[in-house]
């Protein structure tokens, strides 16, 4: 169950390119129609240590899911259906990668006539606003009728609905209204796409460009809302990304880069998401899990096997570097570096962790 980042964005501004570019799946950039699907492994520096620590033959490390969504523009959201069923793919992501187009190449016909980041975003802003209105609109009167029987619950949530619903109407995303917790509890079934957080993308021509104009414009927005922005030159790193790992390490230092687009990604994901990894380790296999910081042990059980989260018992924990620093499980012990946590333990990021469980009784 990876998590999954939605790439989002005007026609041409480079979705495939920069899809292209994280997943190195040599996606075409042809035909815009098509919903491009990968599922990326995260690389984690801790992962050879521990496989040489344990000599494990398997290595499953984290994933992260990316989906290219083409197709929405101004107006897609309104009338027929197809704009609906674009909707329904930005419902199913975790996060929204907004790739803006930063580059000027006359060559590439594109939606409008001038770069403009900031339009860019509030057009897609403004689809993503059209169909959470018509969403919390129709649970408004859904609602309605519940409350009109007598139900207080519904009555309170109609209020919340109405709220957000009229900062939807004043042109502010769901994500920039400072939602408190109950009213975001009154809005999540609607599972509003203007919620989701976002990462910008600026996609530039060359790393030279990362100073330019449009870049500045973007970053404007992206600190508006203290959102992350990342330039990515997706046309040269898309072409890297399908060269051997040696080769794309030399390629990307010419571009002065020290880290590919995917790093770069899945490293801005984590942080926006909240993501840690933890680890299972031992002679058989190596495995990365990931779970929202803060996250108490028996969720973070849950994500290995959901007997793991209801028969949990107790979480044996040792931290990544005692154990690279002392050499072993047993010298970690014997420095009583080893815990014992339980059911409110927050697991953090680099934990190597041991469940302690009673399996379901058949
Ligand atoms: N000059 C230039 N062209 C680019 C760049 N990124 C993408 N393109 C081109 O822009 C066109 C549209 O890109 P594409 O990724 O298909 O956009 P999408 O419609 O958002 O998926 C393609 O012809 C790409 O080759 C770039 O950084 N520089
Ligand atoms: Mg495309």
């Amino acid at each position: 169950m990876a998590l999954t980042c939605g790439l989002v964005g005007l026609p041409s501004c480079g979705k495939t390119t920069i899809y292209n570019a994280i997943t190195a799946a040599g996606a075409g950039s042809y035909d815009g129609s098509e919903m491009n699907r990968a599922v990326i492994s995260v690389p984690d520096s801790r992962i050879q240590p521990l496989v040489d620590m344990y000599s494990a033959p398997k290595i499953v490390p984290a994933t992260l899911e990316v989906v290219d969504i083409p197709g929405l523009k101004e107006g897609s959201t309104a009338g027929d259906g197809r704009g609906n069923k674009l909707l329904a793919h930005i419902k199913d992501v975790d996060a929204v990668v907004h790739v803006v187009r930063c580059f000027e190449d006359p060559s590439v016909p594109f939606e409008y006539e001038t770069i403009d980041p900031a339009r860019d975003v509030e057009t897609i802003d403004l689809e993503l606003m059209v169909a959470d209105s018509q969403t919390l609109q129709n649970k408004i009167n859904r609602l309605t009728k519940i409350a009109r029987a007598g139900d207080k619950e519904a009555a309170r949530e109609i209020v919340d609905c109405q709220k957000v619903l009229s900062a939807l109407n004043d042109g502010i995303p769901a994500r920039k209204q400072g939602l408190n917790e109950h009213e975001l509890a009154s809005v999540y079934d609607c599972n509003l796409v203007s919620l989701k957080p976002v990462l910008y993308v600026a996609n530039i021509k060359a790393v030279t460009d990362e100073e330019n104009e449009h870049v500045w414009a973007l970053a404007q927005v992206a600190a508006s809302e203290n959102a992350e922005m990342i330039s990515v030159c997706g046309q040269d790193e898309a072409e890297i990304s399908q060269l051997d790992p040696e080769d794309q390490e030399e390629f990307l230092r010419e571009l002065g880069l020290e880290e590919s687009s995917m790093e770069r990604v899945i490293r801005a994901a984590y942080r926006m998401l909240g993501l840690v990894n933890f680890f299972t380790a031992g002679e058989k296999e190596v495995h990365v899990w990931t779970c929202r910081r803060g996250d108490k042990a028996p969720i973070a059980a849950g994500k290995i096997h959901s007997d793991m989260q209801h028969g949990f018992i107790r979480m044996e924990v040792i931290r990544y570097e005692d154990l690279i620093k002392l050499g072993s499980e047993a010298a970690v012990a014997k420095a009583g570096k080893q815990r014992i946590e339980g059911k409110d333990y927050e697991v953090q990021d680099g934990d190597i962790v041991v469940i302690r469980f009673s399996p379901p009784k058949k």
